[in-house]
């Protein structure tokens, strides 16, 4: 669910002004309907809300920012109102996409706090360069005012779906509620655009306010809520507290999180997150092989990995195990070392979930580590279409075949692959039709084992 989008629509209407969201997610010909949104309107200033750049995977590689295109030309061609780019595509590559829709400003970061300033700004006639979290092109060089305005000062936001989009459109696609109980990470993982999307820094959301927004959505009817922080679990304590005010209040949720860390896992948590109300976790280990977690900088050890498995072990939780596979100093040696330890610790009715390649954004110290290793020459300009990092020391002919095999002999493993299924959309309604509840992965062998039956080489 559009989270983002709609957290801004409800901020700026909140400052007295008319807003209308357009959700193309669902839209057959999103031009003709942003065409005759813009007649209907009138806009003095159009937001586009722009999520992915593509979709991070070097198998079927997608590049959704080819969409945005035509949709600033259609904005142009209908109305002169300035238009504004704004969300996590656009904190992860604002020059690039400014250039690439000629848009007038791009908002970094909260758009809820940054996006009412613009508004005002613009109202007055002034120039909105002193508002931090803005950035534009001047004389063709991108200009940006940095800095990070202060979320969850008024408790934990949670904007009303239904006043923005077709909530039951999302549900009927196994869709969960997206919550955040803070922002930022101070982990620095070579790969991650997460620090520059939210800031290094945490900002805490009070976890009373958080069990309020909870609360809520399961009086709206809301009952599937993922956490969606960078990592839910650290800082530690302010999980367990979410968690034990979640527990207290014993609302009838189903709760979840895929950023689980494994430093900070133990027994506790666990039962904690059980007790709040939690049916599945994901935790992000990447690999079992203490020289790659080294080269992604991950700052655990396979050591941790092998802890958290056997805490995970002691509870009922459904976990989904999250690895990449190809990262700085990764050969055919770790990878073994991983695959050694999905074999030997995930439980059968857990799901491995292996991807392979790394995308490369600009900004990130794995761009140095790959224009250092020759494997990236490419101008950040021209790093929109999507550009992926394998360890030359990897034999890629002979990990696609190691892979392909041990999926085929797990069926609790997946790769990238069952993201892009085409049928997967319809697997969601025919799930949310027989009262299936998300997280659909953990059918994971399941449906493999229906699609094979079925002649499909899944
Ligand atoms: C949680 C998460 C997921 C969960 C979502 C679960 C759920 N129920 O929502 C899952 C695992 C399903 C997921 C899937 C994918 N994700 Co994801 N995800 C995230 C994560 C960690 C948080 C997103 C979130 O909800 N943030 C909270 C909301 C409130 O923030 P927001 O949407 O950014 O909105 C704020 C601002 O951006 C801004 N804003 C937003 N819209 C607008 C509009 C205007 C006009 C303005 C001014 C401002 C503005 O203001 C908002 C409020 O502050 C981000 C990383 C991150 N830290 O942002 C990656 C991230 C968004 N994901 C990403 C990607 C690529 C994907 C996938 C394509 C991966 C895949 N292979 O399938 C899919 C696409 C799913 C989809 N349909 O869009 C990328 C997108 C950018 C990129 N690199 O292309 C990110 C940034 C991670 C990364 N690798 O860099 N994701
Ligand atoms: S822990 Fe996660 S969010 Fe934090 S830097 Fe590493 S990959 Fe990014």
């Amino acid at each position: 669910m559009p989270i983002g989008a709609c957290m801004v629509a409800e901020a700026i209407e909140q400052a007295g002004h008319r807003v209308s969201v357009l959700d193309l997610m669902f839209n057959q010909n999103p031009r003709l309907a942003l065409e005759s949104e813009i007649k209907k309107t009138n806009p003095d200033i159009v937001g586009l809300s722009v999520r992915n750049i593509d979709n991070n995977d070097m198998q079927n590689p997608v590049a959704f920012f080819k969409d945005l295109k035509p949709l600033a030309d259609t904005i142009r061609s209908n109305t002169h109102a300035p238009v504004v780019l704004g969300g996590a595509a656009v904190s992860v590559m604002p020059e690039e996409l400014l250039r690439y829709t000629g848009a007038d400003w791009a908002v970094l970061g909260d758009g809820e706090v940054v996006f009412p300033q613009l508004l005002e700004t613009l109202s007055n006639d002034e120039t909105p360069e002193r508002i931090p979290g803005i950035a534009w092109l001047e004389d063709n060089v991108l200009k940006k005012n940095t800095g990070y305005a202060a979320r969850f000062l008024y408790g934990c936001q949670i904007p009303n779906f239904n006043r923005w989009i077709d909530v039951h459109a999302y549900l009927s696609r196994l869709s969960t509620v997206p919550v955040q109980t803070k922002l930022g990470c101070h982990f620095k993982c070579v790969y991650c655009t997460y620090r520059k999307i939210e800031g290094p820094d945490y900002r805490l959301c009070n976890p009373e306010h958080v069990v309020d927004a909870v609360r809520k959505l399961a009086d709206a009817g809301l009952h599937d809520i993922e956490f969606v922080d960078n990592v839910f679990n650290s800082p530690y304590e302010h999980a367990l507290n979410v968690c034990e005010g979640l527990a207290r209040i014993q609302s009838d949720v189903r709760l979840q999180s895929l950023e689980l860390n494994p430093l900070f896992l133990d027994d506790t948590l666990l039962t904690a997150m059980e007790q709040a109300g939690f049916n599945s976790i994901g935790i992000t280990v990447e690999s079992a092989s203490d020289v790659v977690l080294d080269g992604l900088q991950k700052g655990f050890t396979a050591k941790d990995v092998y802890s958290a498995a056997q805490v995970i072990q002691r509870h009922h939780l459904h976990c989904l195990w999250i690895f990449m596979l190809g990262g700085p100093n990764e050969n055919t040696e770790t990878v073994r070392e991983t695959l050694r330890f999905a074999a030997q610790c995930i439980r059968p009715k857990d799901i491995a979930f292996f991807n392979t390649g790394i995308r490369i954004y600009p900004g990130t110290e794995l761009e140095q580590i790959a224009r250092k290793e020759g494997v990236l020459t490419l101008d950040p300009q021209e790093m929109l279409e999507p550009v992926f990092y394998v360890s030359p020391a990897l034999d890629l002919d002979w990990l696609t075949r190691i892979m392909h095999d041990t999926l085929a002999s797990h069926l609790n493993y997946i790769n990238s692959n069952a993201i892009s299924l085409s049928i997967l959309p319809a697997i969601n309604r025919l799930g949310s039709r027989l009262g299936v509840k998300p997280p659909l992965w953990r059918h994971t062998r399941f449906i493999r084992r229906g699609l094979r039956v079925l002649g499909m080489d899944v």
